[in-house]
């Protein structure tokens, strides 16, 4: 049977330098052999992904280069990904994971063409019934990313079964967004792949690769538009939301024309618009998405590159942080102008954060990658409140407006196993939970009706674990293959409080 080079690059968090540079040309020839006989079936002529991942550097900027050639050689358990120690020696493995690191010798492009070439339309919508094939409350719906061996549940979210499972492309990332009526839902994984599911007849309706190395996607207020931000090439990518069919590929250029990535999109519902954050050049976009739109960029100037970043309830104002800046800046969306500094310590993780009402008044919460606290902050006066220690650093929060907790995860050190309920009122941390010892607890999200919350046990022997929310009594357990992302239907369609937007 022919040996699969599959690499998978679930490396949380590890933003890893390129190749070494010692390589003779005879080693990397010798490489680029390897690479042809062994590789190329499943990851592609040109390195771009196939039925396995790209392998590109971009793509595997996220993965330590030791474990790079630790996949080539022992393989990936739970994939089709082959061990290759008894095939190459060591010096060739070495090589080849160099190589694998290293841009390819012609530069990687992704067009127009392409993208079209790679679109199918698996389901035809217009002759799909319009109302639920299933017996499940369609708002109280959760999608779950496994992320493990690449896999979508559709959980019930009142019965807490799985109601159907699919194959997703490789390492879906960020949360999928829904049609405003929640039957649809839009899934982007990092090698660029854009599936479109249908929630009612729990179907595949299409497929379109809109780049080779994507970062999340945003659907239109009116459910019309996908928007697709990449990072190669570093474009927006418009599609059709009926069946992804390509409308416009908008190259992210700067004002003087340097080329940029796009770092996110998202949606901004009050305003009718999409806003996007751009990597290399210092300016936010607003493109409007309202009737026909001309998706010509308003750009915002920034005083600094914006890494990460989150908007007021109103979405009048972003709260954005620059990762070489000690703090944030706010935003004024409708004047582009900074309006305020607000003093963040270490590298808080403003995407992941959340708010909520405390005497009367919003408060916004984010978790901070690099160290062990929370910032609270005043959304009127953009104070900061409290920092409250944790017990290491965290990456999502999450809560709901039913829930008098906001539940933070220790993502990273020693405690990962840990969850942390912060009581929203008094700001301090009310309860900590362990739900299985030594393994990472992770992510967060309620049913509608904040009844309940499903908590990721982030392993490949996992589990999504069902709590009561306010008396903390575990449910249910459903074991899975290291769950991650999961989202509900409706606080998602409502762009409800506590939920990522
Ligand atoms: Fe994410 C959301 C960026 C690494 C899991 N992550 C997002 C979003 C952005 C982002 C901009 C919001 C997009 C959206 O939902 O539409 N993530 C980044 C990074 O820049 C970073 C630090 C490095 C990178 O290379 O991308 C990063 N993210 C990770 C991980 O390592 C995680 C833990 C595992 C993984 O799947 O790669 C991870 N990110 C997630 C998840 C969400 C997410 C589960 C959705 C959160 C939500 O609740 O909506």
């Amino acid at each position: 049977m022919k040996r699969r080079l599959l690499l998978t690059l679930a490396c949380l968090g590890a933003v890893q330098g390129g190749a070494a540079a010692s390589l003779s040309g005879a080693a990397l020839e010798q490489a680029a052999q390897d690479y042809q006989a062994q590789c190329q079936g499943c990851h592609g002529v040109q390195r771009f992904g196939a039925s396995g991942p790209a392998l590109l550097p971009e793509s595997l900027s996220r993965i330590k280069p030791a474990e790079v050639r630790e996949v080539i050689a022992k393989g990936r358990p739970a994939s089709q990904m082959a061990g290759y120690a008894g095939v190459l020696s060591d010096a060739r493995l070495d090589a080849l994971a160099d190589y694998l690191q290293r841009p390819p010798a012609t530069p990687p492009s992704w067009s127009s063409e392409d993208i079209r070439a790679s679109h199918s339309l698996l389901n035809d919508i217009g002759r799909l019934p319009a109302t639920p094939q299933h017996n499940a409350d369609p708002l109280n719906l959760f999608v779950v990313v496994e992320a493990g061996d690449h896999h979508i549940d559709i959980l019930d979210g009142d019965r807490f079964t799985v109601l159907a499972r699919f194959a997703s492309h490789f390492a879906v990332h960020g949360g999928p967004k829904f049609s405003p009526d929640g039957r649809f839902v839009y899934i982007a994984s990092r090698d660029g792949w854009i599936s479109l599911y249908d929630l009612y007849n729990l179907k595949l309706i299409a497929e379109i690769r809109a780049g080779l190395n994507t970062r999340n996607l945003a659907v239109s207020k009116d459910g019309r538009w996908v928007l697709v931000g990449n990072y190669l090439p570093g474009n927006l990518i418009v599609l059709d939301a009926r069946d992804l069919s390509l409308v416009r590929n908008i190259p992210a250029l700067g004002q003087d024309g340097s080329p940029s990535r796009v770092s996110a999109v998202y949606t901004a519902p009050p305003r009718d618009s999409f806003i996007v954050a751009l990597k290399d050049v210092k300016e936010v976009w607003e493109l409007s998405s309202r009737d026909t739109p001309d998706w010509q960029p308003r750009r915002i100037h920034a005083e600094d590159y914006l890494d990460d970043f989150s908007f007021s309830p109103d979405y009048h104002q972003l709260l954005a942080t620059s990762r070489k800046a000690e703090g944030g800046q706010v935003i004024d969306l409708d004047s582009g102008r900074a309006v305020s500094e607000i003093a963040l310590p270490g590298m808080p993780h403003l995407g992941s954060g959340t708010y909520w009402q405390r005497n009367g008044r919003w408060v916004f919460a984010t978790p901070n990658i690099s160290k062990g606290l929370i910032s609270v902050i005043d959304l009127e006066t953009w104070k900061l409140i409290k920092e409250i220690p944790t017990l290491g650093p965290g990456f999502f929060m999450r809560s709901h407006i039913n829930s008098p907790y906001a539940w933070s995860d220790v993502f990273f050190g020693p405690d990962n196993d840990a969850i942390q309920l912060i009581d929203k009122q008094t700001l301090e941390i009310a309860h900590t939970l362990r739900p299985m010892p030594g393994k990472t607890a992770a992510h967060v999200e309620f049913t509608h009706d904040g009844r309940y919350l499903l908590l990721s046990i982030w392993a490949s022997d996992g589990a999504l674990i069902v709590y009561d929310s306010h008396s903390l009594k575990e449910i249910k357990r459903i074991p899975m293959n290291k769950p991650s992302g999961k989202y509900n239907v409706g606080n998602k369609i409502e762009f409800a409080e506590g939920t990522s937007h």
